[in-house]
């Protein structure tokens, strides 16, 4: 376990001689069941935003309504900035029960969970509404089971606005303009042959990277939400911002399941019921970053262009359709059937 853990927290190697011997700790540390501290449980929560942003305030939320319910018997760590790994490796560190709450964006999960595919599919939502109903209902429901096999529980879905491209070299009005311009995708091929459709150049990296790598020039640009792409930085130099809004990807708050089966029954009710308290607090966060970052962005000079050809964008994702929905088709038909 201790090289895989090693080789999973590919961070700089100071950090490692920080974080190591802390995870450590913390594993041993939690369900600790002696003397006074009887049935004291500390859970680590992972997110890769800093401490003000809406999904890490949602964590919190839920940290401090987990306290108030268990009496101050379960603690919730929160570690923001991505200081326990990158996204894709903090999945698996919580599949192992060494992250025992992880808020991640569900692309990366799709490489692990295919079914969640159907909600990273472009264009597969009409709106937020849309999305909320079909996370928030039954088929978010049936998705939460596919994940159970692969060591997961998941307790809910955050807002993640809209995926859009933008970049450092030139104006995108339409997915020609894309062409031959390398573009951060997340660790997940669905996110990868959705940018190789367009005609641009896929280049997977860790979301800590991205800034150094526009920087530098590695890359052209990146797609993200508006939020992302102002509290990363890469606004100031990826001015080029495309309103083509191509996926609605959520957030989504994971637990670990080999946590989860240490876990009493009532306590695994607080918790669950303090993800559901913490999902409309988190939402409400969210609108109103993202009118703050849109602000910042034009008062820094960005250009936004919102009379995007979206059809252009949506027409060459037959691919992606082709490859990554293959099996999906019924739960893609039941998602066009919800209001
Ligand atoms: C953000 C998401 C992050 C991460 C990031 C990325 O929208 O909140 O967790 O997935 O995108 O592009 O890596």
């Amino acid at each position: 376990m201790c090289r895989n853990l090693i080789s999973a927290l590919k961070k700089p190697k100071f950090l490692n001689i920080i974080f190591i011997p802390l995870l450590f700790f913390s594993v041993y540390s939690s369900f600790s069941l002696g003397g006074n501290e009887k049935n004291h449980v500390i859970l680590r929560a992972a997110d890769d935003h800093e401490l003000t942003y809406p999904t890490t305030q949602g964590l919190l939320k839920m940290a401090e309504l987990i306290k108030k319910w268990s009496h101050g018997r379960i603690s919730v760590k929160v570690y923001p900035s991505a200081q326990l790994g990158s996204e894709r490796e903090t999945i698996e560190l919580t599949r192992k029960g060494i992250i025992d709450i992880n808020r991640v964006n569900i692309n990366p999960v799709t490489q692990i969970v295919p079914e969640f595919k159907i909600l990273a599919l472009p264009y597969i939502f009409r709106s937020a509404g849309h999305l909320h109903h079909v996370v928030d209902g039954e088929i978010g429901k049936e998705l939460m089971e596919y994940m159970v096999s692969k060591g997961l529980i998941g307790l809910g879905f955050y807002d993640s606005g809209q995926r859009s491209f933008y970049n450092s070299i030139r104006p995108v009005r339409t997915a020609a303009d894309l062409k031959g311009l390398r573009l951060r995708v997340q660790k997940a091929e669905i996110v990868k042959d959705m940018v190789r459709a367009l005609g641009a150049v896929p280049i997977p990296m860790a979301f800590e990277e991205v800034y150094t790598g526009l920087k530098t020039g590695v890359l052209d640009g990146a797609e993200n939400n508006f939020p992302s792409w102002v509290t990363k930085g890469h606004f100031e130099i990826a001015r080029f911002y495309t309103a083509d809004e191509h996926s609605r990807a959520p957030e989504i708050i994971l637990f670990s399941k080999i946590t989860w089966e240490r876990l009493s029954v009532q306590d695994r009710q607080i918790i669950r019921k303090a993800a559901a308290e913490s999902i409309p607090y988190q939402r409400r966060l969210w609108s109103i970053m993202v009118k703050h970052s849109i602000e910042k962005a034009i008062a820094a000079g960005c250009i936004i262009a919102t009379n995007v050809d979206k059809e252009s964008f949506f027409n060459a994702m037959g691919p992606v359709y082709k490859k990554h929905a293959r099996n999906l088709e019924q739960l893609a038909e039941s998602i066009r059937n919800v209001e």
